[in-house]
């Protein structure tokens, strides 16, 4: 059913305590850690706990825990120390966007300065 637990997806296991991750901040309606793999100083995924492939997929179906990804980021953007004049919020969206993890997730990317247009 939509929104359920994927057996196969890391960051439902993530969700469920399964896979370790860095956990910066939680809600009942999502969770923050760090990235495994960082491209900034400051790089924080932010996903909700229920499972839609993408970001598009989760604001059709649940327009308020999408919102929630939107403060959640901004509040870790305003606790992250190295974040100073300005941070991105990037949702890949597709395989050809890079999107790898298939679960809705936010980058929180800050700490260095960061180009326009991106890669
Ligand atoms: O981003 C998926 C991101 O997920 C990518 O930047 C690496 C990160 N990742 C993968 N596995 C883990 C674990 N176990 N912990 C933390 N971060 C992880 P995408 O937009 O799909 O390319």
């Amino acid at each position: 059913m939509a929104g359920e637990p994927q057996a196969d997806c890391l960051f439902c296991k993530i969700v469920a305590g399964e896979v370790p991750a860095t956990v910066v901040r939680e809600t009942d309606t999502t969770v923050a850690f760090r990235d495994i793999n960082p491209q900034a100083p400051t790089h924080v995924l932010v996903i909700p706990k229920v499972h839609y492939p993408d970001a598009a997929a989760l604001a059709a179906a649940e327009p308020r825990i999408a919102a929630d990804i939107l403060r959640e980021s901004a509040e870790v953007a305003a606790e992250d120390k190295t974040v100073g004049s300005g941070y991105r919020i990037v949702f890949n969206t597709g395989s050809g966007a890079g999107q790898t993890v298939f679960h809705a997730h936010a980058h929180v990317l800050g700490g260095r300065g960061l180009n326009w247009p991106p890669g």
